[in-house]
C-alpha cells in the first residue's frame, strides 16, 4: 500500500483513449468515464502507524480500521457523503489519549486528498456545504488552494467524551486535514445541543463540500486560478 503515486489526476482522463482503443465494443462507456484519482500513504512515528488508501472518483466505499470507534464513524462519513472510496488502517498510542492518532489520521488523509488532485487542472477547487442532523446545523466551506488556513467556530465543552474519543479532538482533527491537504478549511456551527450531531454534521459537511471542491468541471479550463498554480 505504501507508496504507491497518484495513478489518476489528469492522466486517468487521456487514459480513456487507451481503454477505448483495447475495448472497441465499449467505446462509448470507455470515452466518458474517466480513471479513478487514486492516491496512498503511509505515515510511521513512534506514537502511530496510518495508512491510507483513496480513490477521489469513487462511490463511497469504507473501510475503516481505528482503535477509536467514533473517529472511525466519523471517517466513513467522508467516504460516504464525499463519494470516495477510502481505506483507513490506523493504530496508536491512544492508551495515552486519541490526540496523536486523530491528528495524524487527519493529516494523512488529507495528504491523500492532495496527492490524488495532482496539478488540481479541472476541478471546482471551491466547496460548500450546510447540512441539518436533527437539531444541529453546520457549514463547511472549503478552498483547495494549495495553502493552509484553518478557521472553528464551533464551540465544545471542555473534557467531553463521546465513546472513547475527546470531543475536544474534533478540531485537531480537521486543522491536521487542512494541513495536509493545503486547503482553506472553515466550519460553522450554527446551533445543536447533542454532541454526538455537532460533530457528525461537521463531518458529513466537510464530506459534501469536498465532494463538489475535488469535482472535475468540463467547463474548467486547466487549473482554476489566475496565478495559474495551486500547489504552493
Ligand atoms: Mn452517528
Amino acid at each position: 500500500m505504501a507508496g504507491v503515486g497518484p495513478k489518476g489526476s489528469r492522466a486517468g482522463y487521456s487514459s480513456s483513449k487507451l481503454m477505448a482503443a483495447n475495448n472497441p465494443g465499449k467505446t462509448a462507456l470507455a470515452a466518458v468515464v474517466p480513471a479513478g484519482r487514486e492516491a496512498s500513504l503511509s505515515r510511521k512515528t513512534k506514537e502511530t502507524s496510518i495508512e491510507v488508501s483513496l480513490n477521489l472518483d469513487g462511490t463511497g466505499r469504507a473501510s475503516i480500521e481505528t482503535p477509536l470507534p467514533f473517529l472511525s464513524h466519523m471517517v466513513e462519513q467522508i467516504a460516504r457523503h464525499g463519494l470516495i472510496d477510502l481505506t483507513v488502517r490506523a493504530v496508536g498510542d491512544v492508551e495515552i489519549d486519541g490526540h496523536h492518532t486523530t491528528e495524524d489520521l487527519g493529516l494523512v488523509i488529507g495528504q491523500c486528498v492532495n496527492k490524488a488532485l495532482g496539478d488540481k487542472a479541472g476541478i471546482l477547487r471551491y466547496g460548500s456545504a450546510t447540512l441539518p442532523m436533527d437539531e444541529a446545523r453546520s457549514t463547511c466551506a472549503l478552498d483547495l488552494s494549495g495553502r493552509a488556513h484553518f478557521v472553528w467556530e464551533v464551540p465544545l465543552p471542555a473534557g467531553a467524551k463521546i465513546g472513547t474519543w475527546d470531543v475536544e479532538l474534533a478540531p485537531v482533527f480537521f486543522e491536521a486535514f487542512a494541513r495536509g491537504a493545503q486547503c482553506n478549511l472553515h466550519v460553522v456551527l450554527h446551533r445543536g445541543e447533542i454532541l454526538h450531531h455537532i460533530v457528525e454534521i461537521s463531518f458529513k459537511a466537510l464530506a459534501r463540500a469536498l465532494r463538489e471542491a475535488v469535482r472535475i468541471e468540463p467547463r474548467v479550463s486547466g487549473v482554476p486560478s489566475t496565478k495559474g498554480s495551486l500547489v504552493d
